[in-house]
């Protein structure tokens, strides 16, 4: 049955980044206001904000300290109040980022756990050490160990990430009762739902020792657990049936028969997740030996989950992952066209496409030289875990360059003036120096700009129910092509991704709906990069 978060484009903003309105560098509420025309013009139908709670920014604003008050870096309660019903305005609806693993260590549930006695221990992870070492031998996604001592309590609490977000304890049926208080504070306030942080990590059903391993040793034991499926059924049940709203989870390591149990119709969990499978194709192991991309096993995996899922939450970037010109295109002499290729990629996949601030203009991986402009806190942990193995600067360099989530960070760059128009004081992190060719202002207006095809393409996803609701049958795969058709009530699409710098015959023939070289009409062969979609 048609649900109204399967026939919108989701755009993610990144507030940090987004658009300062008040001169300090840093990206804000009244700033995301007064883009909203924009985003309205762009077409898309609902906004995923990251975090905007209280936080020391550790995480930036991952490692929340107050879950129902907005930080004063990024406006006020009455800001996040006018940005609800202004995107509503413009028939634009607004997900929150629900982040429920853990907290931040400056959360006052986290202050009060520290004292053994307190109500609130047991929100918490706590544990003895054994023979003065931590609880088991887990490892954290952050490359650091996965317990922390407190010297006030004389045990070690958990924590998956960062050392300053302590894990909850979702066996504590208090925790439960709070995180609901806290969606429906939300829900209350007119939003239409989450973006779930790692939501398929939070029951951890033993605190055993794990099989070593090079990533997340321990992961077999809070992966996708029996307890975290009846937690989800629980939200779901209590709180998310009860209003017109829908989550997508960020659910890591998940195959398609997890990734089912997690999110298929009858599961009544989540409505969508983001899988990480395709976005593992250009590496080994772990993300930070890059690996060369190549089309075909990127194509292959996208069309195994495309028929794998009821329905899908389909993106090429976000916050965390580098930028998809820059991976999986070309931003150097085919930068316009692989943009607009990998824009008809994300919006003629079957699944709700979701679109991260700045890929409309073909933002690209930042310019940064050292070590000394990055930001991440997962960037800087690595760097170190990899100058502790030995690992010689100009490679450990090489690593963060190509994959650090700061990457996607930088500064959405709105015209070419200093700061990119970004903000008028000195932006938190640097704005690449390409903002003077890459930016809004000079694609909102040209017909021919990465944005215009993004606008264009948007609104034909909007007009054609094929796109949305049509089945999807792959018809080529090679290292350089992507061939796959949509298909509904007898009518089709078919979609041709050229991902090469070389021209392709494919003897394929129809009408021109949308081409990345404006062809009127097609006589079969592909230019470089180029993508067309024929009815
Ligand atoms: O990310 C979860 C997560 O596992 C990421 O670190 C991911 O594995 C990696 O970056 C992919 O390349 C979520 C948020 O998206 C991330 O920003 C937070 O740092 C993390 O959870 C902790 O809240
Ligand atoms: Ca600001």
């Amino acid at each position: 049955m048609a649900k109204w978060w399967q026939e919108r484009v989701v755009y993610q903003i990144y507030p940090r980044s987004f658009q300062d309105s008040n001169g300090d560098g840093i990206g804000d509420i009244p700033g995301i206001i007064s883009r909203l025309d924009t985003l309205e013009d762009l077409g898309v139908g609902i906004l995923w904000l990251s975090p905007v709670y209280p936080s020391p920014n550790v995480d930036n604003g991952y490692d929340i300290s107050d879950y129902c008050d907005i930080h004063p870096e990024f406006g006020t309660m009455a800001d996040m109040e006018q940005l609800i019903a202004e995107a509503g305005k413009r028939d634009i609806r607004i997900i929150m980022d629900l982040v429920i693993n853990h907290t931040s260590d400056k959360h006052q549930w986290f202050v009060k756990s520290r004292d053994k006695e307190s109500p609130y221990r047991d929100y918490y992870i706590w544990r003895p050490g054994v023979n003065g070492r931590p609880p088991n031998n887990w490892t954290s996604f952050f490359g650091e160990d996965c317990w922390e001592y407190d010297e006030k309590s004389g045990e070690y609490y958990l924590h998956l990430f960062a050392k300053q977000q302590p894990d909850l304890n979702w066996r504590n049926p208090r925790v439960m009762e709070e995180i609901k208080g806290i969606m429906r504070f939300w829900l209350d306030k007119g939003i239409a739902g989450f973006r779930c942080d790692v939501i398929n990590v939070l029951y951890k059903s033993s605190l055993d020792n794990g099989k070593k391993k090079l990533v997340l040793t321990g992961s077999e034991h809070y992966i996708s657990q029996e307890g975290t499926h009846k937690i989800l059924q629980e939200l779901r049940r209590d709180v998310l049936d009860k209003y017109d709203c829908f989550t997508v989870g960020e659910t890591v390591f998940v195959t398609p028969e997890t990734g089912n149990m997690l999110c298929g119709e009858g599961r009544r969990e989540l409505d969508m997740i983001f899988s990480f499978e395709h976005m593992e194709t250009d590496q080994y192991i772990v993300k930070w030996f890059k690996r060369r991309f190549h089309a075909g096993r990127f194509a292959k995996v996208i069309s195994k989950w495309q028929n794998a899922l009821d329905w899908n939450a389909n993106y090429l970037e976000n916050h965390d992952q580098p930028r998809c010109v820059s991976r999986f295109g070309s931003d150097g002499q085919y930068h316009v066209q692989s943009a607009k290729l990998l824009c008809t990629l994300l919006l003629t996949l079957r699944g709700t496409p979701f679109i991260y601030q700045g890929q409309e203009i073909g933002m690209t991986n930042f310019d940064f030289t050292g070590m000394d402009q990055i930001r991440d806190v997962e960037s800087h942990n690595i760097y170190r875990l990899a100058k502790r193995l030995h690992f010689p600067a100009p490679l450990r360099w090489r690593m963060i360059k190509a994959t650090s989530r700061d990457n996607a960070r930088t500064p959405v760059q709105w015209d070419s003036s200093p700061n990119a128009g970004f903000t008028k004081g000195k932006p938190w992190l640097g704005i690449n120096g390409n903002c003077d060719r890459i930016n809004m202002a000079s694609q909102i207006n040209d017909p021919d700009s990465i944005r215009s095809y993004y606008r264009k393409a948007i609104a034909l996803r909007k007009n054609e129910r094929l796109l949305i609701y049509g089945s999807f049958i792959p018809l080529k795969i090679s290292k350089e092509l992507f061939i796959y058709k949509r298909e509904l009530d007898g009518r089709s699409m078919t979609i041709l991704l050229n991902f090469s710098n070389r021209r392709q015959v494919t003897g394929y023939n129809g009408t021109v709906f949308l081409s990345n070289y404006d062809r009127e009409a097609f006589d079969g062969s592909l230019s470089p990069y180029e993508a067309i979609i024929l009815g």
